[in-house]
Parts: C-alpha cells; sequence; structure tokens
C-alpha cells in the first residue's frame, strides 16, 4: 500500500526552507529500501497548505499517512490531520517525531509517579486524535505502525527494546532519503558554499532545564556511528549533490568522545577528493578544548554554534547548564584561537530571571564580541525539566510552578493547549516574540521588552545584521501538472 509522509509547515520561522526535516526523511528511507511506495509531502514555506493536502487526498491511492511533529508544528499537523479526515475518512494516520515523544516521556513519567497531570491530558488527547502514535526512534517502529491491527502506541523510546536503534544498526540504515524533498529549494549557505543539513549522532546526556527529552533516552542516550560511516555521508551528498557545506544536527558534537579521530578522517577526506568542505555544528562549551577547535578547522569548521544561554553565573546554575561564565568566555577564546566564529545562542526567562541577569547577558556578549548571537524566551514544553518537574500554583490556575530545588528561585509558566497554539514561538526577532513564563521578578511582557531590547543594542553594538527572512509561498491549483502537487511539494519514490 502507498504511504504518504508528510512534513507540515513551521510558520513560525522566518524562512521554512533553511534546514530540512531529517528525521521523517530517514523514515521515508527504510520505506524505500524495503520496497514501499512512499509518497513524501513537504509543506514547509506554504501558507495555504491545507489546500495542498485536500488536492492530494481527493487524487491519491494512499492508505496510510504519517505525519513528523516538533511542538510548535503541532497546530498545523493538527490541520492537516483534520483536512485528511475529511478528504479520505477511510485512511490511518500515524503521528511521530519530536512532540509525541516528548509527551511520551513526560506521561510514563507521570504515570510512575502516579500523578494524572499536564503530560497525561496531552497524551490521551493525541491517542483520540491520532490512528496510531509513534514515540522514539522510527525506522524500525514504522514496519510495526503501518501492519493491520498495529498497538495504537509503539514506543521505540525504550532502551532494550528491539525498536530502539543500537550504534550497529545505526551504521546500517541507509542515508536520509533527500531525494524525496526539492533539496534545491533549501538553501543554507556557510562562508559562502551551499550546504545541506546532516545528523551524526542522536542524544546529549546533560540535563538543562529548558531541553527537551532529559527522560527520553531517544533524546538522552549517545549513539553514535563510525566515523566511516559518517564521512561515507558526506560522500554521497557531495557526489550526488555537489555538496560542499555541512550543517551538522548533533545535539553537542563533543559529547562524541571520537570528535577528533572524525574530523581528522573528514580532513583526509577532502585531501583524497581534492575539495574543500565547510562544516558548522553545536559546541558544549566546558568540553571544547584546544585540540578539538585545532581539528575543527583543518576539517573545514569556520563557525560553531554555542547554547551558552547565560552570561549570569546564578541564571547558569538554575538551568542546570553546567557550565560557569567563566568556562564559556574560555570556550569563546579557544574558538578565537583557531579562526572558529561563534554564533551565541543565549535564552532568557530562567527561573529567577532579573533584570539584572538580563543585563549580565548583554554585557557578557558586547564583552566577547560574538560573530552573530541570537537571544530566545524560553518555552516549557513537555518532556523539558521546566514542564516536567512544574506544580501547579497553589492561587493561580492555569499556571504552573518549577522550582530550582537548589537555589529555591521559580519559574511560572501558563498553560498552553499545544495543538493550537504557536504564539509561544515566533521566528520574528523584531516584535514578533510572545512570552508564556515569568519569574518573580518580571512579567511576560517585561521578558518581551528585554529581549528585543538586548538582541537590538547588541546586534547594533556589534553591528550584526537581523538575519534575512523569506515570505512562505501559496500553492495554486495550476502549480501542478495533470493533477499532480508540483515537485517542490511532493515528491514519490517511483
Ligand atoms: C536540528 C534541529 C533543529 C533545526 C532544524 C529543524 C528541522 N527542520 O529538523 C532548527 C534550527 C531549524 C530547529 C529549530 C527548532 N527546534 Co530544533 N532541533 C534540532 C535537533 C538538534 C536535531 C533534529 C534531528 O534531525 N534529529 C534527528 C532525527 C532522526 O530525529 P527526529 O526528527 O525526532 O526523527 C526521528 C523520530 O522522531 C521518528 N519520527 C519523526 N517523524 C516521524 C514520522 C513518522 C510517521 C514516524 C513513524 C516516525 C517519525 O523517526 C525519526 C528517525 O528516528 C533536535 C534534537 C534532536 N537531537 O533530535 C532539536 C529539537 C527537535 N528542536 C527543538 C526545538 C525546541 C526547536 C525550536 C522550537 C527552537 C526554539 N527556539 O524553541 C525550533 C522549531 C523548529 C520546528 N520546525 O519546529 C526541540 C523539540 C522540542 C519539541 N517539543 O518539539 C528538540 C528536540 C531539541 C530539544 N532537545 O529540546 N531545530
Ligand atoms: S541544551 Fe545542549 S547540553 Fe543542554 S541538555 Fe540540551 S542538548 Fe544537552
Amino acid at each position: 500500500m502507498k504511504i504518504c509522509l508528510i512534513i507540515p509547515p513551521s510558520d513560525f520561522l522566518s524562512d521554512e526552507r533553511v534546514f530540512m526535516t531529517l528525521g521523517i526523511l530517514k523514515v521515508a528511507s527504510v520505506l524505500e529500501k524495503a520496497e514501499h511506495h512512499v509518497d513524501v509531502i513537504d509543506l514547509s514555506g506554504i501558507s495555504n497548505y491545507e489546500k495542498v493536502v485536500e488536492d492530494y487526498c481527493r487524487s491519491t491511492e494512499a492508505g496510510i499517512f504519517g505525519l513528523t511533529a516538533t511542538t510548535p508544528q503541532l497546530p498545523s499537523a493538527m490541520n492537516v490531520l483534520q483536512t485528511i479526515r475529511n478528504h479520505r475518512p477511510d485512511t490511518k494516520i500515524i503521528l511521530g517525531g519530536p512532540h509525541i515523544t516528548l509527551v511520551n516521556a513526560a506521561h510514563k513519567r507521570e504515570q510512575k509517579l502516579k500523578i494524572n497531570g499536564r503530560a497525561t491530558t496531552s497524551f490521551n488527547q493525541l491517542f483520540n486524535d491520532f490512528d496510531i502514535l509513534v514515540a522514539g526512534d522510527g525506522e524500525e517502529a514504522v514496519f510495526r505502525a503501518i501492519q493491520e491491527g498495529a498497538p495504537k502506541l509503539i514506543d521505540a523510546d525504550i532502551p532494550k527494546d528491539i525498536l530502539f536503534l543500537d550504534n550497529k544498526r545505526l551504521n546500517e540504515l541507509p542515508f536520509p532519503a533527500r531525494h524525496l524533498v526539492d533539496v534545491n529549494s533549501y538553501h543554507y549557505h556557510i562562508d559562502g558554499v551551499r550546504a545541506l543539513s546532516m545528523i551524526a549522532q542522536l542524544g546529549c546526556p546533560f540535563e538543562c532545564g529548558f531541553c527537551g527529552g532529559r527522560a527520553s533516552p531517544f533524546l538522552r542516550k549517545i549513539r553514535t556511528r563510525t566515523s566511516e560511516n559518517i564521512v561515507a555521508e558526506m560522500k554521497h551528498m557531495f557526489e550526488k549533490y555537489g555538496i560542499r557545506g555541512f550543517m551538522m544536527y548533533d545535539d553537542e558534537l563533543n559529547v562524541n568522545k571520537k570528535i577528533v579521530e572524525l574530523m581528522n578522517l573528514i580532513a583526509k577526506t577532502q585531501e583524497d577528493l581534492g575539495v574543500e568542505f565547510r562544516l558548522r555544528g553545536f559546541i558544549k562549551s566546558e568540553l571544547f578544548t584546544e585540540e578539538q577547535a585545532e581539528a575543527m578547522y583543518g576539517a573545514g569548521f569556520r563557525w560553531i554554534l554555542v547554547g551558552f544561554e547565560s552570561g549570569s553565573p546564578k541564571i547558569l546554575e538554575n538551568i542546570n547548564k553546567k557550565a560557569t561564565r567563566d568556562e564559556n568566555t574560555r570556550c569563546f577564546e579557544i574558538a578565537r584561537r583557531h579562526g572558529l566564529k561563534v554564533k551565541a545562542l543565549m535564552s532568557i526567562g530562567h527561573p529567577g530571571e532579573s533584570n539584572e541577569t538580563v543585563m549580565d547577558t548583554r554585557d557578557w556578549l558586547l564583552q566577547i564580541k560574538p560573530e552573530d548571537f541570537d537571544v530566545t524566551i524560553i518555552t516549557t514544553y513537555p518532556g523539558t525539566p521546566y514542564y516536567d518537574y512544574a506544580i501547579p500554583h497553589e492561587t493561580e490556575s492555569g499556571i504552573w510552578v518549577y522550582t530550582f530545588e537548589k537555589t529555591g528561585d521559580k519559574l511560572y509558566s501558563k498553560e498552553v493547549d499545544y495543538r493550537t497554539t504557536a504564539d509561544y514561538y515566533k521566528g520574528n526577532p523584531e516584535g514578533g516574540y510572545k512570552s508564556f513564563v515569568y519569574t518573580d521578578h518580571l512579567s511576560p511582557e517585561q521578558l518581551v521588552e528585554l529581549r528585543d531590547f538586548v538582541e537590538k543594542d547588541v546586534r547594533e553594538k556589534l553591528n550584526i545584521p537581523f538575519n534575512p527572512s523569506a515570505a512562505a509561498i501559496r500553492y495554486e491549483h495550476s502549480m501542478g501538472q495533470m493533477g499532480r502537487l508540483p515537485p517542490n511539494i511532493l515528491r514519490s519514490t517511483q
């Protein structure tokens, strides 16, 4: 039976065709390898995406639909779900991806503690809305999900289970089916070199309070492929698409103990091929060493992204970041010594955040002078410690309170129905932000004001322009040929 996999839009991003969604393309590639007929519909950047789904439903013989969704993508995924239900009520609809994985992990925690909390409500809603839920690795689980009579929940986020991939099986998988999206419509450059994304390793063992999946082995347990296998994917991308730029999606590249070996192999591969690569990826600051930096430069890195989060020692402690401000400064200095530019990823709205701690962040940015940075306001997504450990406010309904035990500092968050709301995440840095969190010192409005101020002030002083954005495009019925959706939206295995 034909299977249709759908990437919902992310209209909260300022440009949706920059970073492609690799997870569902990994699912597509195993289905393709098993000779299933797969259609992939990529709705990234399509404003009237429901119309696309409607037109597709009218003409397809696909009997199974699989959707992926992060939490902010969930409202559009719900619209896609409803459109399919309206036009093809006979089909089976599967939900996979980060949101359900995180909600499932948070729900399991509540079950263990015998709490009937927010995660249980969210989980039950999705359980009723979709036919099948897949949590964790999709590559094996999808085969169970498409079987007739499959259970409603397929939990592939249990390390001892056969559905949870080990390193050996990760190495055996086909590469993500990038050919099932319009690769050329994705435009990203690293130092002027056209780049595509890839993910080499999964998982990060740290426990930052705002980070999703600290209770999910899928997102927590480090799983790596061999350096040879990672380089084989790069070579494949170079040969197939002429790509020399690689944006690495790995949570934190240097939690991999073999990072230097990997970098050296990437460098050697370029010598063998007679080309020069450019790479960009995420680094955990206190683990960064001179040796790593040198090897990374040799492999073609000119940029690293570092989640420093805050310039305030107190906030770094409250985040449970495990990196001090001095270590963050040191990381920056190592990068600079080795010719690596730094994008500093900063966030505000943590427990105990105050005017003073936000200004510490601004001052630290002005002191270290990164080549680029961004400042986001925290969202307490399901599956983050800030969400999972929060308890209902004693007097105010709809408000949840997270307390960082060591310091007693608190973070308050407003209850959100993630199926309908995505206002908490806005890509537009100029006035597009909304806060659903507050602290004892700052209201949601003050957090937004301060965020906007820090971003504007630091950009002005360091002369860093705002990132460009691209408007979504409208799908016109006439864009399709002979009743088929256009190739920037639909690609098929046959
Ligand atoms: C790279 C990345 C980005 C990139 C690219 C995103 C993209 N287009 O994929 C950018 C920078 C754009 C980005 C942005 C954001 N991201 Co991000 N990102 C990641 C990161 C580091 C890697 C993504 C990845 O490729 N993972 C590897 C693949 C294999 O995993 P996967 O996508 O989950 O897919 C597997 C399974 O979920 C499953 N599956 C997936 N879909 C389907 C569908 C079916 C039918 C089936 C059966 C199975 C299945 O099978 C796949 C293969 O095993 C993840 C962390 C992580 N390690 O996953 C965070 C992560 C996904 N991002 C996160 C967040 C919070 C964001 C932002 C909201 C940032 C913000 N400021 O708050 C935005 C939102 C973007 C969006 N479109 O929704 C959170 C998600 C939280 C949540 N509740 O959804 C994560 C988990 C980080 C974290 N630990 O907190 N992100
Ligand atoms: S923010 Fe980075 S270091 Fe912290 S838990 Fe998440 S991935 Fe790991």
